[in-house]
């Protein structure tokens, strides 16, 4: 019966992802070894003229012939197999591929993950490799959803691109396998493929007349050179440079976004560019929100990061490199529209701006322009980046921030080591309370200078877990004892800092409201530096913290948000969950 019978592709979709990408990324050799577990895969490759198929008994032979043919055509050669011990027959052959840089892609099938160390016959732990036998190795899952989809999709570009990166070699796909019985599907799903584009490949195109934006993550201080190849580059592609404090860019084509992106009743997709172009590290402005139809990334690293979920291209080469060649291939011209429109859009938002509460943010509103040009500051994981990136700093302030990693246990440490840099430089840094008392022992620290500025914001707790946007605003005040550690470090004692401080030598200000925060900020800013160090603690309280989060994101409302949003509040997370299922069907 099945003699007769057509088949087409596997209904298994990670097996149709890594077809789909092996098409589109050209590679049409297979050398294919026995066996059941890659059967859906082999036999849907031969369903398609594209891929040209050969067969090895002996998994070892295999590698090694492909080593062969991937040399003497210039081109990627896949290996298949199937499970118990096949892939182990593959070392020798991966091995010789790996010193001569030859781009053998082994993808070895295997029975879902979660079975490995079960004793189901014939699956076997391959998450370890000889460093010298492949040059990147991925587990793909068994896609079930669309987060499945994505990493599927993610991961295979990534394991078909190191096959010809920074020189190239061996890569190994374990492909998971259902055993679906049916071959039904006609047509292989859209994927998206990743491009990875060197100093000496041709460049994409980028189109003029549409709107550019430029994300920029956490990023040091970009030197005059890049601001003004950034910036040549906005003029000529009609471009907006979206960035928080720690971006490093104080270009003309600036614009900070998060006062617009944090507003929860109002849609800022109308602000979407064509083509985001994402440069820089992790940022922590959570309200950056922009996205685009294509990102491409710009980075030496050549890593394949998906931030946006819409990477189409990855630049592996400098950024000066990467602006500079779109500005030479763009004719010329001038148009900033679409900044004026941003940036119109930003001063809206600030004129909207009421009398807030004293808290993190309405010290930020008041303090940020008045940190002395020269000045490093820091911020604290989390919040109290945020509150400030809601204002500028004035021209000639550098940012910083641990958002490499987000710990609140080194904020201090950080700020304290960048000081030792340069003594003559006033170093600030904005801390919370939790972090503040995380890491107050390098307070203690011999080479502290008097060039260091502590603003510690003592809220009693982390502020963080009790904004009403947070999860756990769910649990009310009983989150507090335990998600938002309140209570802890003399709950908001007006002595405990203070003794601490002035014993280890720092002069100390404090501040519990608006009034009192006028009589001791502008000590607390001299540009000139001080006898000693300086710690200014300021008291807010969580109720009002709150309240001015709540003002913040929600300066501007649109009709259609405002209703998703009393929806949500109606009917929770899950009713709209259920709605959208139902509007769909
Ligand atoms: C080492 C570490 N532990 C826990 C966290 C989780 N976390 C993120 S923000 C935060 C609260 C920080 O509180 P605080 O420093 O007082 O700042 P606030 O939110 O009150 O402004 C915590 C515990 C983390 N980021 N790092």
């Amino acid at each position: 019966m099945g003699l007769n019978m057509t088949h087409y592709y596997t209904d298994e979709k990670q097996v149709q992802v890594v077809i789909a990408l092996l098409k589109a990324h050209g590679i049409r050799k297979i050398i294919a070894s026995p066996g059941t577990t890659n059967m859906t895969f082999v036999m849907s490759l031969k369903s398609d003229p594209h891929f040209k198929l050969f067969s090895a008994v002996d998994e070892r032979s295999a590698a090694y012939m492909a080593c062969g043919l991937a040399e003497e055509c210039g081109e990627p050669v896949v290996i298949s197999c199937t499970g118990a011990t096949a892939s182990r027959n593959y070392m020798p052959g991966l091995t010789e591929a790996h010193y001569r840089k030859l781009p053998v892609l082994a993808i070895t099938a295997t029975r879902p993950l979660s079975e490995v160390g079960h004793h189901t016959a014939q699956v076997i732990d391959r998450s370890v490799f000889p460093k010298d036998t492949v040059v990147h190795s991925v587990s793909l899952p068994v896609i079930k959803d669309a987060e499945d989809q994505w990493d599927c999709e993610i991961k295979a570009n990534r394991a078909i691109l190191a096959l010809t990166h920074r020189g190239g070699g061996p890569v190994h796909i374990n492909l998971p396998t259902t055993y679906c019985r049916s071959y039904d599907t006609k047509k292989l799903p859209e994927c998206r493929i990743i491009q990875r584009i060197g100093p000496d490949s041709g460049f994409p195109a980028l189109p003029k007349g549409g709107r550019v934006g430029i994300f920029v993550g956490s990023h040091a201080v970009m030197p005059a050179e890049l601001t003004s190849a950034i910036d040549r580059f906005c003029a000529v592609y009609n471009g907006a440079v979206f960035c928080d404090h720690t971006s490093g860019y104080r270009g003309a084509y600036r614009v900070a976004f998060s006062i617009v992106g944090c507003q929860q009743t109002f849609d800022t997709s109308g602000f979407y560019p064509d083509v985001l172009i994402h440069i820089g590290e992790i940022t922590g402005d959570y309200y950056l929100r922009v996205s685009a139809g294509q990102v491409w990334r710009v980075c030496e690293d050549g890593e394949i990061r998906d931030k946006f979920r819409k990477l189409r291209y990855v630049f592996d080469m400098s950024e000066r490199r990467f602006f500079d060649h779109y500005t030479r291939q763009s004719g010329g011209g001038q148009e900033d529209r679409y900044l004026q429109e941003c940036l119109a859009c930003v001063e809206r938002m600030h004129a909207k701006i009421p009398k807030l509460p004293f808290s993190n943010i309405s010290i930020a509103r008041r303090l940020a322009p008045h940190i002395p040009p020269g000045a490093v500051l820091h911020f604290g994981i989390l919040n109290s980046l945020r509150a400030w990136n809601f204002f500028e700093l004035p021209a000639g302030v550098a940012a910083m921030c641990n958002v490499g990693g987000f710990g609140i246990d080194g904020c201090v440490s950080s700020l304290i080591g960048a000081s030792l840099a340069d003594r003559n430089k006033l170093y600030f840094g904005v801390i919370g309370d939790l972090a503040f008392f995380y890491d107050m022992n390098v307070l203690g620290n011999r080479h502290i200078g008097n060039n260091v500025r502590i603003l510690l914001i003592n809220n009693g707790k982390g502020m963080e877990f009790g904004f009403s946007f947070h999860p756990a605003a769910l649990f009310g005040a009983e989150a507090d004892a335990f998600v938002a550690a309140k209570g802890h470090f003399g709950r908001q004692s007006r002595q405990l800092v203070k003794n601490f401080a002035e014993n280890l030598g720092f002069e100390y200000l404090s501040a519990a409201n608006e009034q009192e925060l006028e009589e001791v900020y502008e000590r607390f800013m001299t540009p000139e530096l001080t006898e000693r160090p300086v710690l200014l603690e300021v008291f807010t309280n969580d109720d009002e913290e709150s309240q001015a989060m709540d003002l913040m994101m929600s300066l501007e409302k649109d009709i259609k948000s405002e209703v998703v949003n009393l929806a949500r509040q109606a009917i929770g997370a899950k009713g709209i969950k259920v709605l959208k299922k139902l509007t769909k069907g």
